[in-house]
């Protein structure tokens, strides 16, 4: 190849779960440009920012190019040859093993690998280590979704697919902010609108982009859509809008559910939400007369106590209307990840196995086991340890070791301290990632360079269930691998070589497709590499098919099989209860957070790229009008932000996007950009019951204005300098410029009390 020619290849978007393909235009060994791939059923060429600038951090500086270790935590991390460190990885693990038995080591993985990384993960964790002890950050984002699909339709994965957008009348988007975080498709959705005049009704307490473009907002009060959900589908029932002859052919439990929703008629979900009768009635008259709906949601519904229920509620809903399982109807839960789909179908999480099974199962377990060639009774029966309790347990000192794949749970873990706690008291923290230093590589004995997504082969699996191939475009740097292919050496390390001997990621595929699960409908065997590179595939998809089923569980007589028991779906009665914490006289105000159009989590990649940055440039706590004089708070005033179990302190912007009562901080400004800016620091690990989901989007906190203690030389001019400085220092970690108005004296001073965390 002559050094000018430039390739097109064909991958995906590594970011969120609209999972949009696209062409890489490579040249001389990089990315030089990144397009929309118009053939991609996900986005036919579009592409958002974060998508369009992807390939810009493969190159940043901070690439964690090498092994790094050290022999003793007092000791500082050495640069180590990669196979040196991968032994030491195994080793020192298979000594806590023989000494501590396999519940002692664990790993915490991600939706951000592909899905030969995330198999291998499981493989390795409980078919040969013989720990259930592996979870991913799923647990934080689509366990409750999971959950609920399998309780209310008998497996996990939407029915549906994005061309129910392009069919629907009405959407329904709640706890989901549709606009800055799955941007495409929300713009495919607009598109709806205008061509058919579809209505879109928002459901959120934040007036957020996606409730701006709205046909109906309704600016809920956080934590109480379970009251809304069950008020809707009451006023159906009363309008007769439900389709009786649906629930008797296709459900069961429409008795129980029908009692229960005596008790939500609008007056009673008016006084629990917030809302207005006449809005709550408006909605459910939308949803009643659309021929076609779609429910679309995300962490604010998942992110919750009840966040099983909430999507049990959404199920009901569709199934008591019938509108689910045809074309523009369903309930659509949006991925976050790129790959949580796929992970999830691959059983990454404490309580799953390949194939959509499980692990409470025998026959699941068995027949894993064959597919593993471990012999009978090697998996563990019992659910390994989910992401709350895995940290938990590191603090007690049962778990003595974790290896951490793709994911930076120091930033992004629930009540903050206590991972770093655990992580402090473990005796060997392994991280692997693409970057160094993050939140979490800082707490490392063992530093294990992975590539990047373009930088080895794999697949990724979407919303929508489309599974896209991701080749290796470039060549990772320094001695960076594959995630899988370090996976699979610390196997072969381990003495486990002939069952992790793999030459290539497909080989790795082709071992997932035999996991074809014929009761859940999970079926990739019509699907193979070389069919991936030339087009992605979306499963169910059979050996001889041309193409996956967009719509599942239709029976070839058109009739439809829910992969329950009976072969029905259930109607399930779930009422609402309020969130684990409440504010009080201390802590008088809720605080949620979310996600920002332009960033990514915490920020290890976006963070690197200048037009993103500038468009989304720092950390900020809004809060109403208000509460802002009660608090004698002003925009850019500096706010902490406090609950009973740490603070952050923010710039403050006074707004009416939030409700009284209510405030709101973005998640992505983390340790690296300054001190307290991590609102993991306030946030509960109270867990949904059924899911083990933390309740992110519900912490009752107390706001302060900060007052810097200046002294008294510093002019009026100073002053404000100061504050605005402080804010913005806090927000991105910037020094103090040079032609900032201070004597050197001062400097020190201001240089101090940010050292100290804040004025
Ligand atoms: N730009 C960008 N896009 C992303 C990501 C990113 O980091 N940046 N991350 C990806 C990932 S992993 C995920 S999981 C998704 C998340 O996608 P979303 O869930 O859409 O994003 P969030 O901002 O976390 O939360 C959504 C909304 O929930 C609302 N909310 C809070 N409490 C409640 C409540 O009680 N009820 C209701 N109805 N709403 C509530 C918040 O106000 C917020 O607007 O985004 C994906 N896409
Ligand atoms: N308060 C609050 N907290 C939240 C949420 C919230 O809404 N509110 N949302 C939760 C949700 S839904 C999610 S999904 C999580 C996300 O939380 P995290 O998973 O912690 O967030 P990321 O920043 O995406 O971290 C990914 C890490 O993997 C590294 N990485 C990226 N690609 C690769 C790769 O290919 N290989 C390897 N080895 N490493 C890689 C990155 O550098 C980074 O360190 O946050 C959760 N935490
Ligand atoms: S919508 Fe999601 S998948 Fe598509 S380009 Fe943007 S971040 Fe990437
Ligand atoms: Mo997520």
């Amino acid at each position: 190849m002559s050094a000018a020619t430039v390739q097109n290849i064909r991958s995906v978007c590594p970011y969120c779960g609209v999972g949009c393909g696209l062409i890489l235009q490579v040249e001389n060994g990089r990315v030089q440009k990144v397009l929309g791939d118009k053939k991609h059923p996900a986005n036919f060429g579009r592409l958002c920012t974060k998508g369009i600038t992807c390939a810009e951090p493969l190159t940043a500086p901070d690439r964690l190019k090498f092994a790094f270790l050290r022999e003793q935590k007092t000791l500082p991390l050495q640069q180590t040859p990669l196979d040196a460190a991968l032994a030491q990885t195994a080793a020192r693990l298979q000594k806590i093993i023989a000494e501590h038995g396999p519940d002692a080591v664990a790993l915490y993985v991600s939706g951000q690998l592909s899905m030969e990384s995330q198999y291998l993960a499981g493989k390795l964790a409980k078919g040969f280590l013989r720990t259930n002890n592996i979870d991913s950050n799923s647990r934080l984002c689509m366990a409750s979704a999971a959950s609920g699909y399998k309780l209310s339709l008998g497996a996990d994965g939407p029915p549906g697919s994005y061309q129910d957008i392009d069919r629907l009348d009405c959407a329904l988007v709640i706890g989901s902010n549709m606009a800055e975080c799955h941007p495409i498709l929300f713009l495919r959705l607009l598109d709806r609108r205008k061509n058919s005049g579809a209505k879109i009704i928002v459901v959120d307490p934040r007036r957020t982009p996606t409730a701006e473009k709205a046909d109906l907002f309704l600016q809920i009060k956080p934590g109480t859509d379970l009251a809304l959900l069950n008020g809707i589908l009451h006023l159906l029932e009363k309008a007769g809008r439900v389709d009786e002859s649906f629930i008797s052919r296709h459900t069961e439990g429409w008795a129980e559910l029908q009692a229960l929703l005596k008790d939500y008629p609008p007056a009673c979900v008016a006084a629990i939400t917030g809302l207005r009768e006449a809005e709550i009635r408006l909605a459910a008259q939308w949803l009643g007369e659309a021929s076609e709906f779609t429910t679309f949601w995300t962490m604010g519904l998942n992110q919750s106590t009840h966040g099983t229920w909430q999507t049990n509620a959404i199920c009901n809903l569709h199934l008591a209307t019938g509108k689910i399982c045809r074309p523009g109807s369903g309930p659509f839960s949006l991925t976050g990840q790129p790959n949580a789909m796929g992970g999830r179908e691959v059983g990454y999480l404490s309580h799953t196995l390949p194939g959509q099974r499980s692990i409470v199962s025998a026959e699941d377990r068995a027949f894993v086991e064959k597919i593993w060639g471990v012999a009978d009774g090697t998996i563990s029966p019992t659910p390994g340890l989910d992401a709350v309790a895995l940290f938990k347990k590191m603090v007690a000192g049962e778990v003595k070791a974790v290896w951490i794949i793709g994911t930076n749970p120091v930033a992004s873990m629930p009540n903050r301290s206590r991972v770093i706690a655990g992580l402090e008291r473990a005796e060997l923290v392994i991280v692997q990632d693409a970057f160094h230093p993050t939140e979490t590589t800082r707490y490392a004995d063992i530093l294990l360079p992975g590539a990047l997504w373009a930088e080895a082969d794999g697949t990724m699996v979407n919303s929508e269930r489309n599974v896209t191939f991701m080749p290796r475009a470039v060549a990772p740097p320094g001695e960076a691998r594959g995630d899988w292919q370090l996976i699979a050496q610390v196997a072969q390390h381990m003495g486990f070589g002939e069952h992790f001997n793999y030459a290539h990621a497909s080989d790795v595929f082709d071992e997932i497709r035999q996991t074809m699960n014929p009761q859940s409908g999970y079926d990739l065997r019509g699907i193979s590499y070389p069919r991936l590179q030339e087009q992605s595939q979306q499963w169910p998809c059979a050996p001889d098919a041309e193409t996956g089923k967009a719509i599942r569980y239709v029976t070839p007589d058109n009739s439809l099989k829910f992969p329950t028991d009976s072969g029905k779906a259930k109607l399930l009665a779930r009422p609402f209860l309020p969130p684990a914490e409440a504010p009080d006289a201390e802590f008088p105000f809720v605080l949620t957070n979310g996600r920002l159009a332009h960033q990514w989590h915490t920020l290890t990649k976006t963070g690197k790229v200048a037009s993103l940055n500038k468009l989304n440039p720092g950390a900020f706590v809004e809060l109403h009008p208000d509460d802002a004089v009660q608090l004698g708070i002003e925009n850019q005033s500096l706010v902490k932000v406090s609950s009973r179990r740490g603070y952050a302190i923010y710039p403050a912007v006074v707004t009416t996007r939030v409700r009284p009562g209510d405030c709101f901080a973005p998640i992505h400004w983390n340790d690296e950009f300054g001190k307290n800016l991590c609102v993991n620091s306030t946030t509960t690990e109270a867990v949904d019951a059924i899911s083990l989901q933390p309740e992110f989007k519900f912490s009752a906190v107390a706001l302060s204005k900060v007052t810097l203690e200046i002294p008294a030389e510093f002019s009026t001019h100073q002053k404000n300098y100061l504050l605005g400085l402080l804010a913005e220092v806090n927000s991105r970690g910037r020094g103090i410029p040079e032609n900032a108005p201070f004597t050197a004296e001062q400097r020190e001073f201001i240089r101090r009390s940010l050292a100290r965390g804040g004025p």
